[in-house]
């Protein structure tokens, strides 16, 4: 391969500006982390001159390189190249204003803040998985379009930390099994961690551990510009994906503090500054960038423009443009609709009697038959979630033009990977575990929330009716959880077709992830009555209402909706009139207007059904309010004798029902 070599005369100047505005800038907020993105200012600076590809005019340009900051605390290191290659956003004033309230230089580089931050890093870790993801993505797109449409790069910077934390075994682990050959990773190898050198806590052969992954490896001097091209060239000629282990000095140019845990993450203070400028013979104000500097990294810039225009004209002739741009483009939701509705008739119909788990594989053929860019995927429960529709066939590493991933046990990795995928774009990705596993991807999820990334997680066995597996895989706090989160959709459908429109809603969702708690054991069909409207998007609705004023409301989700309407039931032959309302997301209640969720609250007292712990209905129910739910962890045993056990019953809801109205009579 011809590699260019852009501008390699100022390469050492190139690197310099990136140290010392990042310096700068970590000395003018008087808070941030300079040493890493001095450590680092070499391999970014080759990375960026010699082979990225992008476009600062075209940031989201389908076919750009992608790079990660894993080790997110070097934020000002992303902020210095933005700024240096020319994004329009990233002045030199956002570099003044580091970490500062309405600036775009956040103390962790925040996906959707500025332009060219690919994804949100901070929670260490976090970034070398998500990058998994884009580059499985990059490799699916290719096999769907080809190599004129599809054929870049991920490149992922990360530190000490990064390697440590558990995701990064899980997703390393997943890119070695699938061969993500277009994944390079740049180990920041300074052995310097915030509580001293990395001996304090790690023996690992971090290369031998790599290799064992099925990874290409090498090992370079991360300071020698000549050795970190010829690893890049050789990380991308291997097939496997590659380490590069970059033995780096952090806080390098620093003549005092270089090399200490003191560069981590504190100013270096006004005597170290200038006496790094005097190492650096940089002569320059602060964020004065010398004329030939700028023009040397514009020229990366300008390089990438012209990859660009290139792209697109190959696009512009290309058989797929128009299928291409549909997977980059918005959700087709009108067809959604239509299929959905269709599936909805057909579903209130025939009311089966199923597990909201199996409704949501029903729905699952609806959505992955209309939308192609739908790819499935379970952490080793496919059976058991549900996830796999009847046309979807898996990825592999010999063939990419699945849209079925096993993840394998690795739930955390998936949820980075997923939103790896979905950053990405081009495809929409869902994956599915135990809803009790969600609190080992939540911090992936968390991101998912935080970045607007529309990613399904698809959680069954939501409950104590998963029966005999036990209190280790009942969930009965993780929905309170789920729901504190901010910007997470949760949905616990009653039926199968609360299931089919939960998932139209995940489905079509733009800018926030959405978690389906679907049940393991069979439900009864709730809504026989077909209505084009999907009424799970009001979040709660009035599914039986009684013939005059109401006694009581009854308002339960997912599995106990079943267990409210036969409370109802029995209410109604002692004479109570009592409402049932399904309640299957409280997020997408709090967004209705204040009249409709007055009107299916109602005047009377309230009392809510849920096999979880109460913490989150209060806003609900109001302070007069009753629960029948659990208190405590469940128990192994058949689903029915728990229920009972626990006092889930339709016959404990119509007593709970009758202490309520005799208390606020
Ligand atoms: C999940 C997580 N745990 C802890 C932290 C806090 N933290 C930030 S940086 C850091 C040390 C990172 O060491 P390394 O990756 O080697 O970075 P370097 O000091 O070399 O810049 C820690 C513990 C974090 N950001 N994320
Ligand atoms: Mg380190």
């Amino acid at each position: 391969m011809n590699l260019p070599t852009r501008t390699t005369a100022s390469e050492a100047l190139m690197a310099n500006a990136l140290r010392v505005l990042a310096m700068d800038a970590v000395e003018a907020a008087q808070s941030g982390h300079p040493g890493a993105p001095m450590g680092l200012a070499d391999v970014a600076t080759v990375l960026f001159n010699r082979f990225m590809k992008l476009d600062p005019a075209e940031p989201g340009w389908p076919d750009r390189d992608r790079f990660v900051m894993s080790a997110g605390h070097g934020s000002m290191l992303v902020y210095a190249i933005n700024h240096l290659l020319g994004y329009d956003d990233m002045e030199a004033e956002q570099l003044r204003n580091f970490r500062q309230l309405g600036s775009r230089t956040a103390g962790h580089p925040e996906y959707g803040h500025a332009k060219g931050i690919e994804t949100t890093t901070g929670p260490l870790g976090q970034g070398v998985s998500t990058a998994v993801g884009m580059a499985l993505a990059e490799r699916m797109l290719n096999a769907r379009f080809g190599d004129e449409l599809v054929d870049h790069w991920t490149y992922v910077l990360a530190g000490d930390g990064c390697l440590m934390e558990g995701i990064s075994h899980e997703a390393t682990d997943l890119a070695g099994h699938l061969s993500l050959g277009r994944l390079i990773v740049f180990w920041d190898d300074n052995r310097i961690t915030i509580d001293g050198a990395t001996e304090l806590s790690t023996s690992t052969d971090q290369q031998a551990r790599f290799a064992a992954a099925g990874w290409h490896v090498q090992a370079i001097d991360g300071h020698d510009t000549d050795a970190i091209a010829a690893a890049i060239t050789a990380a991308r000629a291997d097939e496997r994906p590659s380490m590069i282990a970059c033995r780096t000095v952090i806080g390098k140019g620093a003549p005092n503090k270089a090399g200490s845990h003191k560069v981590h993450g504190a100013p270096l203070g006004a005597e170290e500054v200038a006496a790094t400028r005097e190492a650096l013979g940089w002569s320059f104000a602060p964020f004065e960038v010398p004329a030939e500097v700028r023009m040397a990294w514009e020229a990366v810039a300008t390089n990438g423009a012209a990859d660009r225009a290139a792209w697109q004209q190959r696009k512009g002739a290309h058989p797929l443009a128009a299928e291409f741009d549909r997977a980059f483009g918005p959700v087709d939701g009108k067809a959604l609709a239509e299929a959905m509705t269709a599936h909805k008739v057909r579903v209130s119909a025939e009311a089966p009697k199923v597990a909201t788990r199996k409704a949501s594989e029903l729905a699952l053929e609806v959505v992955n038959a209309t939308l192609p860019n739908s790819v499935g995927g379970s952490a080793d429960l496919t059976g058991s979630n549900n996830t796999r529709s009847s046309a979807m066939r898996p990825v592999t590493r010999q063939d990419y033009g699945g849209d079925y991933i096993h993840y394998g046990v690795r739930e955390h990795a998936m949820a980075a990977a997923m939103n790896g995928i979905a950053l990405h774009g081009g495809l929409r990705p869902y994956g599915g575990t135990f809803l009790v596993f969600a609190d080992y991807c939540r911090p992936a999820i968390r991101l998912s929330a935080l970045m607007g990334v529309p990613v399904t997680y698809v959680m069954t066995h939501d409950s104590i009716g998963l029966g005999e597996d036990g209190p280790t895989h009942q969930p009965v706090e993780t929905i309170a959880s789920l729901r504190a989160m901010p910007n997470l959709t949760v949905i616990r459908p009653a039926d199968a077709v609360e299931t089919a429109e939960a998932w139209e809603i995940a489905a079509t969702s733009v800018d926030t992830p959405t978690l389906l708690c679907l049940s393991r054991q069979g439900l009864p069909t709730h809504r026989r009555v077909h209505s084009d409207e999907n009424r799970t998007r009001s979040g709660a609705y009035l599914l039986r209402p009684t013939s005059g004023a109401r006694d009581v409301t009854l308002i339960a989700t997912g599995s106990e909706v079943e267990i409210a309407v036969a409370a109802a039931g029995l209410l109604e032959a002692q004479g109570i009139a009592a409402a049932v309302v399904s309640a299957p997301s409280f997020e997408l209640f709090a967004e209705q207007d204040a009249a409709y969720r007055a009107a299916v609250l109602g005047n009377a007292p309230r009392l809510g059904i849920e096999a979880a712990v109460a913490q989150g209905w209060r806003e609900i129910l109001g302070e007069g309010g009753a629960f029948v739910g659990m208190t405590g962890f469940g128990a192994s045993a058949p689903a029915a004798d728990l229920y009972r056990h626990f006092g889930i019953s339709a016959e404990a809801v119509a007593e709970a029902a009758q202490r309520l109205i005799a208390k606020t009579a």
